[in-house]
């Protein structure tokens, strides 16, 4: 049994674009099969709302339109226009595109957080945050670079990017650097909220096991609620969001008000409409989201924890999608392993549903996706060309040339049966959300269709048996209109013009599925059919990966160019170099700190009455042993630190070479004579 139609209200979202970047074929991964499963809804009677919008605040944004030199209202403006205009031109059909930055979000973003305050779910800490002396701001998510404490990667303030992919909290980067001025950042005290997430735990359990969808996402979420469910920070020190009610120098982190749109995108449709979004958002309802598989946690966690915590309805169903690699590369737009839809896809004329069709059909919506040129070719010119295409026309042309129409006589039981099976395949596999495997079920039909054709040799029998021959076209005829049913969800233009080559009216993106059964009316006639797919050349193709290999060459030389240029230090005066305290001390003791092989946490005699205790990068080039009674050079007067719950007060000076050379007086001098 299919899950759908459903007596509930159906809301369809998909993650949204951050407004900072172009479309690229990583977003489609989940906007394409989101729209087919919509379309394909619809094919099963079941009415459903599609939204979606931009995701405008939040620091990418604010450091990005900085950088530009504009405004972050123009900046979000034009990308917001951007993504609404490529969904478009790729038959992505929201029936509502909004923005997290209009009022109605705003608004109700409000009166979540109210809610959640009322509710006692928020409460407030201070807690030490990155700080730039230089720049004389606070340092939140994207400004501040560091290191994570948990795993020691370099990372960004809000996620360990490129190590363990945890989600960090503010304050917890050590050795913050700023992003604007690339000065070293200080921690600062300061009072922030927090929303109790580790009260949801049992909540949280409960909600996974009975979530639809993928497993990937749920399996994910659990082992972070069993493992580590901590509360969330969830105010920021910025200009540009949404205020934290109450406080003129706070905004809400940007994952509050970000998923809050999903419900203000539909309190602006529904209110346009004339429909009533709290159905939806406050009852029965089935709240779908498709999402990357990187924003499961914000989706299975936090999220219905906000949800939950403010009286709203849960999601009934979070889909992710596996991540895309570039032929055979982790994607990557700064080393140029990315396709741009634009300037790599539809500026050079391919058809936007060619891309629908590969997306999908691919491999499994939850395995990791390699982009190939020429796969997308082979999948294009053997089965959208050489199946479906050829199928479709020599059925069209042979019935439109010998008959002029639809011929008489009756769709054989065989052909109904094997159409109703299939709609049945399709539909189950929709369900799972396998859209490959639909698919593949539905050009399963075309080869079916294929077979019939040429096994029976209409050009044969038209000569010696014409009855026989009507028999076969009918037959052809009706597998090439269940078809074009059964693809409209995944390649729309083209089954809009197949439908009208059928000589059918109406809107077929409106049909449903059981339409493929209703016979075809003998003698209507059909129209000159025209080809629908073309096959792709290889030179086209070498020509693609051309330009892919050009751009990630450009990428390459730009990097070494980089790297190998001398870093651009500022001058300083005899003023600044007096500010530091450097001295020489003996390592009185050395030892290891749990959980890291990087630190060493030392006390060092500089002629103070107690030893000063300094935590150091040095265990990868040092024993604990081999130090103590050793002379060294420490800055005396840096801000304290904690690094791995160790305070650190000082720093040891080292020559950088792959690892720590440790400076030392030529002889022994005093402890605590200061460097100058
Ligand atoms: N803007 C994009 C991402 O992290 C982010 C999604 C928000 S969904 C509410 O993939
Ligand atoms: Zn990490």
């Amino acid at each position: 049994m299919s899950n759908f139609p459903s007596e509930k209200p159906v809301l369809v979202t998909c993650g949204l674009p951050y407004a900072n970047g172009k479309c690229h074929i990583g977003h489609l991964r989940t906007y394409i099969p989101a729209d087919i499963f919509v379309r394909s809804l619809h094919k099963q009677g079941q009415d459903a709302t599609f939204v979606c919008g931009s995701d405008t605040h939040g620091t990418p944004i604010v450091v990005s339109a900085e950088q530009a030199g504009s405004t972050p209202e123009q900046f979000i403006e034009q990308y917001h226009h951007h993504f609404d205009e490529v969904f478009k031109d790729l038959g992505i059909k929201f029936d509502f595109f909004g923005s997290t930055n209009d009022p109605v979000n705003h608004n109700r973003t409000n009166e979540i957080v109210n809610k959640l305050i009322e509710n006692n779910y928020v409460y407030p800490k201070k807690i030490d945050l990155a700080y730039c002396p230089h720049c004389e701001r606070s340092l939140p998510d994207r400004y501040v670079e560091g290191i994570c404490p948990y795993c020691e990667s370099q990372a960004r303030g809000d996620e360990c990017d490129q190590g363990c992919g945890r989600h960090l909290e503010p304050g917890e980067i050590l050795e913050p650097i700023c992003k604007v001025c690339g000065s070293n950042a200080e921690y600062r005290e300061q009072e922030h909220y927090f929303f109790r997430l580790s009260s949801f735990k049992d909540f949280l359990l409960e909600h996974l096991d009975t979530l639809g969808g993928t497993a990937n996402a749920r399996n994910y979420a659990r082992d972070w609620v069993q493992n580590e469910l901590r509360d969330w920070c969830i105010t920021r020190n910025l200009e540009w969001g949404v205020r934290f009610p109450g406080h003129d120098d706070l905004v809400v982190y940007v994952w509050v008000d970000a998923p809050i749109g999903y419900i203000s995108f539909t309190e602006e449709y529904c209110n346009n409409a004339g429909l009533d979004w709290q159905q939806i958002w406050q009852g029965d309802s089935r709240i779908i989201h498709f999402i990357g598989l990187d924003i499961a946690y914000h989706h299975c966690i936090f999220w219905p924890a906000m949800l939950k915590g403010a009286g709203y309805s849960l999601p009934w169903a979070v889909i992710a999608s596996g991540m895309v690699k570039i032929e055979d590369k982790t994607f990557s737009k700064s080393r140029g392993y990315v396709v741009w839809v634009n300037d790599d896809y539809l500026d050079h004329g391919f058809h936007p549903d060619l891309l629908r069709y590969y997306l999908a059909s691919y491999t499994s919506h939850t395995k990791e996706l390699n982009f190939s040129w020429t796969v997308f070719k082979e999948k294009v010119n053997n089965e959208l060309v050489g199946s479906l295409g050829n199928f479709l026309h020599r059925t069209l042309h042979f019935a439109n040339k010998n008959f002029g129409g639809v011929p008489e006589g009756q769709v054989s039981p065989d052909v109904l049966a094997e159409i109703r099976e299939t709609i049945q395949n399709v539909t189950e596999a929709m369900d799972e959300y396998e859209f490959k495997k639909a698919i593949d079920t539905i050009m399963s039909l075309s080869a079916y269709g294929n077979t019939h054709f040429q096994s029976n040799e209409p050009w044969h029998l038209i000569k010696q048996d014409t009855d026989a021959c009507k028999r076969v076209v009918k037959d052809c005829l009706q597998i090439a209109k269940a078809l074009v049913l059964l693809c409209e969800p995944v390649i729309p233009t083209k089954m809009k013009e197949a439908w009208e080559q059928l000589g059918l009216e109406g809107d077929v993106s409106k049909m449903t599925y059981d339409e493929a059964l209703v016979e075809l009316e003998s003698g209507r006639a059909l129209p000159k059919p025209a080809i629908l797919f073309n096959k792709i050349d290889d030179k086209k193709i070498e020509e693609m990966e051309k330009i892919m290999n050009k751009r990630v060459a450009e990428a390459k030389a730009k990097e070494e160019k980089t790297t190998s240029a001398p870093p651009q230090v500022q001058e300083i005066s005899f003023e600044d170099f007096k500010t530091m305290d450097i001295r020489i001390g003996t390592v009185v003791s050395a030892e290891n700190i749990k959980g890291s092989d990087k630190l060493l946490k030392l006390q060092v005699d500089i002629d103070e009455p107690e030893p000063r205790q300094v935590v150091a990068g040095i265990a990868q080039t040092h024993e604990p042993g081999e130090i103590v009674g050793r002379q060294v050079v420490v800055v005396a007067n840096m801000k304290p630190a904690k690094l791995f719950g160790v305070e650190s007060n000082g720093m040891i000076m080292a020559a950088d070479e792959d690892g720590a050379v440790l400076l030392h007086p030529e002889k022994h001098v005093e402890n605590g004579t200061s460097v100058r």
